[in-house]
């Protein structure tokens, strides 16, 4: 799973991701403070099997704490995105480029409306964050336009039969997206105008049908950021109102990345996603106040800082993925003596067979049949699995 972060410069796309992962990047209130993508890992919250079975489970990645298991996910934070961005203009489409292999996209908004569209210092509450949602997803799917566009020549002249060729034909020009034949499939199934020779498509048309692609391969969904200032409050009302279809999350990151780094150094404990951290060590005055600032600011109005939450949603409700975990052969505990070491995310309608080719390509191929763990039940290839399943797979060896 690979989540992009997105949004115009100063947004504070990089604290977001250094807020989630930790890794110490740039950030600075000048815009294109980041040029080169920055990769690191973050965390989803799940509750782990580990409760249902009354044990204490080993996790080869990530942790688990209280039995709630954090699982890895791939952040990659790109630098700024500007208006005309797509025919080249700030950074120009490098870190488009960058973001081909995304299975989705939080797009970092400065709810506080403290930067305008090219990420300059204004009056806080003085710019219109609704006008940068919209600015992302039509410079996004310019770029997308822009490639297929530039492939169109390729694939469309010849007359194609049928549906099969038409998704094959698409799918190819636009293989630079990371764009799969069942994402063509299922944006065509949204069109009217499927069936059309592709040589008979009016610009009007390709754009239409690269909204839905877009929506499809690279969903987008909202971090307002900067929700401890105060113009934030009635931004993310606005937002909401606008735009009923996003998922919209409001947060702090900075105020993330300062509760984690005094964690780290001991001053407090504070477990990411929770509401609130208690005082470990001796504080100055600034720390102090810092802490209170936060506590008062952020994480009693949103309940917590949003930065963890946004993730879990971003997963478990915007993409609507589920964890499922592998029980080894004897019961929990693998080869190695681990329990429960593994929990993976996987796509909505993943079957048994989903599950036994990502564990391992034999298991998949060679598939006899599953396991429940926690029920014992015998399940064919075609089960589909549900959130927090526990799945033994039975394989010719
Ligand atoms: N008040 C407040 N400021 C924030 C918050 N998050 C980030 N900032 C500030 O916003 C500014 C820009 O942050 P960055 O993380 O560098 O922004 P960016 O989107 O990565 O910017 P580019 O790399 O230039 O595109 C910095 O001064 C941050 O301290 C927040 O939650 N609250
Ligand atoms: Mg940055």
């Amino acid at each position: 799973m690979l989540i992009g972060i997105v949004g115009k410069p100063s947004s504070g796309k990089s604290t977001f991701f250094s807020a989630a992962t930790l890794v110490d990047v740039a950030r600075a209130a000048y815009p294109f403070t980041t040029i080169e993508p920055n990769r690191g890992m973050g965390f989803v919250r799940v509750e782990c099997a580990d409760k249902d079975f009354n044990v204490q489970c080993n996790p080869r990645s990530g942790f688990c704490m209280n039995h709630i298991r954090f699982v890895p996910v791939e952040l990659l934070d790109v630098a700024g995105l500007v208006p005309g961005a797509h025919e080249g203009k700030g950074l120009g489409n490098k870190f488009l480029d960058d973001l081909r292999q995304a299975d989705v996209l939080i797009h970092v908004v400065d709810a506080s409306g403290s930067t305008n569209e090219k990420g300059e210092q204004v009056e806080s509450g003085s710019h219109d964050p609704c006008m940068d949602v919209r600015f992302l997803e039509e410079e996004l799917e310019l770029w997308m336009l822009g490639i297929l566009e530039n492939n169109w020549g390729k694939f469309a002249r010849n007359p194609l039969v049928g549906k099969s060729q038409t998704i094959e034909a698409l799918s190819k020009g636009l293989s630079g997206l990371g764009v799969t034949q069942t994402q063509v499939d299922a944006a065509l199934s949204k069109i009217t105008f499927a069936d059309k020779k592709l040589n008979d498509w009016t610009p009007e048309e390709k754009r239409t049908f690269v909204h839905q692609l877009r929506l499809i391969s690279k969903p987008i969904v909202i971090a307002a950021n900067k929700c401890d200032l105060s113009p934030s409050k009635g931004n993310v009302e606005k937002l909401k109102k606008e735009f009923p279809h996003l998922l919209i999350v409001p947060c702090a990151a900075e105020a993330e990345l300062t509760l984690k780094k005094a964690a780290k150094a001991g001053l407090i404990e504070y477990v990411q996603g929770d509401a609130d951290f208690t005082v470990k060590g001796t504080l100055n005055e600034a720390q102090t106040h810092a802490l209170e600032y936060i506590r008062e600011k952020v994480l009693k109005p949103l309940n917590g800082t949003g930065v963890q939450s946004m993730l879990d949603q971003t997963v478990f409700y915007g993409l609507k993925y589920i964890a499922v975990f592998p029980g080894g052969t004897k019961g929990l505990i693998d080869s190695q003596g681990r329990v429960i070491p593994d929990c993976f995310l996987m796509p909505p309608h993943s079957t048994t067979l989903d599950f036994a080719f990502r564990l391992h390509t034999d298991f998949g191929k060679n598939f006899i049949k599953a396991i429940d763990v926690k029920t014992r039940m015998l399940l064919g290839k075609d089960h589909a699995l549900k959130n927090r399943d526990v799945i033994e797979i039975v394989a010719n060896k």
